[in-house]
C-alpha cells in the first residue's frame, strides 16, 4: 500500500503491495509506473472505450526509462505515466486492493514445465504442509501450481475475489489541529493470503469503512455502476481481465470514495466473446470476473 519517501527532485516513490518500488508521484495528480508492453498496450486501448476508460487511471504517456529512478528496470520494462487515483483524497488515503476474478494466471502457464525454487519457497512460507515430497524433491513448482494453490488457499476459487492489499486511516478530532489521521491496524500481505472465508473478509471490510453506512452506500453504488457498465460493454466481453483489481480509496474523514479497474499486465485479448461469470476450463479463456463482482457486491449490500 502507498508508503512515501522523497527523491532529490520532489517525486515521491511510493510502494504499493505487489509492486516494490513501482511507482513515482511526479506531480499533484500524477504517478509515473513501470510496468510492461502487455499493460501499456492495454491501457490505450482502455483509452479508447468511451465507457470503460470512466472505470480504469487515466493514461497520460510514455515515460522514457532513462527518466526512471525506481527499481531496475528490465529489457521488457516500460514507463507510463497515469492518473494518480489517490490524489483527492488527502494526506492519508484510505486503499484497498481486492483481485477480481477465479483464475489469475494466464492459459499460457497450464503448458509451462518450468520448475521454479522461488515459488516452491513462497508456497513454503505460506503453507509448510501443501507441498510434495515429489514438488521438494525437484526442487520447485511450476507457477500454474503456485498461482492455482494462491487462488484455493484464499477466496479467490471459491468467490472470484481476494484481498490483496488494505491500508486505513482514521481521522480524530484533532485533526483539525493538524495531528495526523491514526493508522487503522490491518493484515499484512501475508495474512490476506490465507484469508479463505467470506466471513473473515466481511470482518475486514467493515473495518476499512470503519462501519460508516452512508460511506458502505456510496462504494455499493459504485459498485453496482461497475458491474452494469462491464455488463453491457462489448470490450470487456472481449478480454480476459486476468489478474487485475479493483482499487477502493477514500479519504481518511469518509467524505469521498472511489473505485477502479487496476493492474492489466496479464488482460488479453479473447478469441472469443466472454461471459466472464461460468468457470474456467482450459480453452474458454473465461476469468469469472463478474462471478467475482456479483459475489462481492452481495457481501457489500450485508455490511
Ligand atoms: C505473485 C503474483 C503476481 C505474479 C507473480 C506471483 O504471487 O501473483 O501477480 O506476477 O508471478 O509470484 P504473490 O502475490 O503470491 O507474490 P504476474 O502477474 O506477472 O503473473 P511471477 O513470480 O512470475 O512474477
Amino acid at each position: 500500500m502507498p508508503d512515501e519517501g522523497s527523491s532529490s527532485d520532489g517525486a515521491v516513490l511510493l510502494t504499493v503491495s505487489g509492486h516494490t518500488n513501482s511507482f513515482w508521484r511526479v506531480s499533484d495528480s500524477e504517478i509515473w509506473k513501470l510496468t510492461d508492453a502487455p499493460e501499456r498496450d492495454m491501457l490505450v486501448r482502455l483509452m479508447e472505450s468511451p465507457e470503460l476508460r470512466q472505470l480504469v487511471p487515466t493514461y497520460v504517456r510514455d515515460v522514457p526509462l532513462e527518466h526512471w529512478r525506481g527499481r531496475e528496470p528490465d529489457a521488457a520494462s516500460v514507463c507510463v505515466q497515469l492518473q494518480d487515483l489517490t490524489a483527492s483524497f488527502g494526506d492519508s488515503p484510505c486503499v484497498m486492493d481486492i483481485k477480481l476474478g477465479v483464475r489469475t494466471f494466464l492459459e499460457d502457464e497450464v503448458s509451462n514445465p518450468k520448475v521454479r525454487a522461488d515459488l516452491l519457497a513462497k508456497m513454503d512460507k505460506l503453507d509448510s504442509s501443501e507441498a510434495t515430497e515429489s514438488e521438494r524433491a525437484s526442487g520447485g513448482i511450476t507457477k500454474l501450481r503456485y498461482m492455482q494453490f494462491r487462488e484455493r488457499a484464499s477466496t479467490s476459487s471459491s468467490l472470484g475475489y481476494r484481498l490483496e492489499g488494505l491500508q486505513a486511516a482514521r481521522a480524530g478530532p484533532g485533526e483539525a489541529n493538524g495531528s495526523a489521521p491514526a493508522q487503522v491496524d490491518m493484515p499484512s500481505k501475508e495474512k490476506l493470503s490465507k484469508i479463505n472465508t467470506e466471513e473473515a473478509v466481511e470482518e475486514l471490510l467493515r473495518r476499512f469503512i470503519m462501519a460508516d453506512k452512508p460511506l458502505k452506500e456510496q462504494y455499493l453504488q459504485r459498485l453496482k455502476a461497475i458491474h452494469a457498465t462491464l455488463s453491457s460493454c462489448q470490450m470487456f466481453s472481449e478480454h480476459q481481465f486476468i489478474n487485475t483489481s479493483l482499487l477502493f480509496v477514500h479519504d481518511a474523514a469518509w467524505q469521498r470514495c472511489g473505485v477502479w479497474m487496476i493492474d492489466f499486465s496479464k488482460a488479453r485479448p479473447a478469441s472469443r466473446p466472454l461471459l466472464h461469470t461460468i468457470p474456467w476450463e482450459l480453452g474458454n479463456q473465461e476469468d469469472g470476473y463478474l462471478f467475482g463482482l456479483s459475489n462481492l457486491i452481495r457481501l457489500w449490500e450485508r455490511l
